[in-house]
């Protein structure tokens, strides 16, 4: 086995200096975060004279569309172009080979840097990661930021949008704990460069489709309670996504729900992509529980405060009573 190293900021930047047709990929059921960083990451690479192309296992959701913004028409696989050689393969915003998917197979043996802010997870390449950066997208503005002064990347529209849909959607809109004043200087800057943050800010949180409407009002349905309302947890089965004729799409944001629950400490949404018993788990904490931690038993990752990971159960009651049972009530405060 091959051994991976930790890279310094400098080496990072010395190394997207090189021009290399690169393949940028990023995490399944992509978010802003992803998206946004891999797609700033292509206009970097592009600014500094190599070829990129944006890769996903899913393909990105209508609502991130934007971000985009005329670069790409898919990122799945198959759209990947005939004419770019393989030259180089960054990972962005992703913290095991699990969360790369189908790209895993096609390209994990091949990835010669990761760019990440997950502390925990499964180190997988040679890789630069700040666990202290509230979104991937932070450590993407410092490489934009220092590429800037030596006038080496050009400051659009497309890029600040990218760099600040990542940061926002990380924060929960600036309102989660991993929010650190650096947090708020990029975010800043990225205000300062004009564009527009409301806009912005309404795509990623308050413009929803009639389906996750759908999804939130049968996800309420079916919320269930533990340890005195301190846990709380959404199922969403297989039968119920194909009943109300949803997409996986539809369901990453049902953990929200468990979580506006006052009193909840730690939340959950766990559904059934498909029909066999394998289930997916977000988990969130609003106390000092790592739910990392709790993940990582199951084989997942994320951060302490948020984290995710695929139980196999007969049924979801199961893989929902797997989870509640792996979490020491002790340690709710
Ligand atoms: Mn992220």
């Amino acid at each position: 086995m091959r051994e991976l190293h930790a890279w310094t900021f400098e080496q990072v930047l010395s190394y997207l200096e090189q021009p290399a047709d690169t393949l940028i990929l990023f995490h399944r059921s992509p978010d802003a975060d992803a998206v946004g960083s891999a797609f700033a990451l292509k206009q970097i690479l592009s600014d500094l004279g190599s070829r990129a192309f944006c890769l996903c296992a899913d393909e990105v959701p209508e609502r991130l569309r934007f971000l985009l913004d005329g670069e790409q028409e898919s990122v799945l696989p198959a759209s990947l172009p005939e004419e770019l050689e393989i030259e180089r393969v960054i990972a962005v915003d992703s913290a095991s080979p699990a969360q790369l998917g189908s790209l895993w197979e096609l390209f994990g043996d091949r990835i010669d840097l990761c760019i990440d802010h997950h502390g925990s997870g499964e180190i997988y390449a040679d890789h630069f990661i700040r666990p202290e950066a509230a979104a991937t997208g932070e450590i993407m503005f410092d490489l934009v930021k220092q590429l800037a002064t030596e006038e080496r990347v050009e400051i659009t529209d497309s890029l600040c949008t990218a760099l600040y849909a990542a940061i926002s959607s990380d924060t929960g809109c600036f309102r989660y704990s991993n929010v650190t004043p650096e947090t708020h200087l990029r975010a800043a800057e990225l205000l300062a460069s004009g564009i527009d943050c409301a806009d912005i800010n309404h795509k990623l949180f308050s413009s929803k489709s009639m389906e996750l409407l759908r999804a939130e009002s049968a996800g309420i349905s079916n919320l269930h309670l533990f340890a005195d309302g301190r846990i709380a947890v959404v199922t969403f089965p297989y039968a119920l996504k194909m009943a109300l004729a949803l997409q996986d799409e539809h369901l990453e944001t049902l953990v929200e729900i468990a979580r506006s629950l006052s009193g909840v400490q730690i939340a959950a949404a766990i559904r059934q992509p498909g029909a066999a018993g394998v289930f997916r788990a977000s988990v969130r904490s609003s106390c000092s529980y790592d739910v990392s931690a709790l993940c990582a038993q199951f084989g997942g990752g994320g951060h302490a405060k948020a984290a995710g990971c695929t139980i196999t159960a007969s049924d979801i009651d199961e893989a929902m009573n797997k989870l509640v049972d792996s979490i020491r009530e002790d340690e709710l405060i």
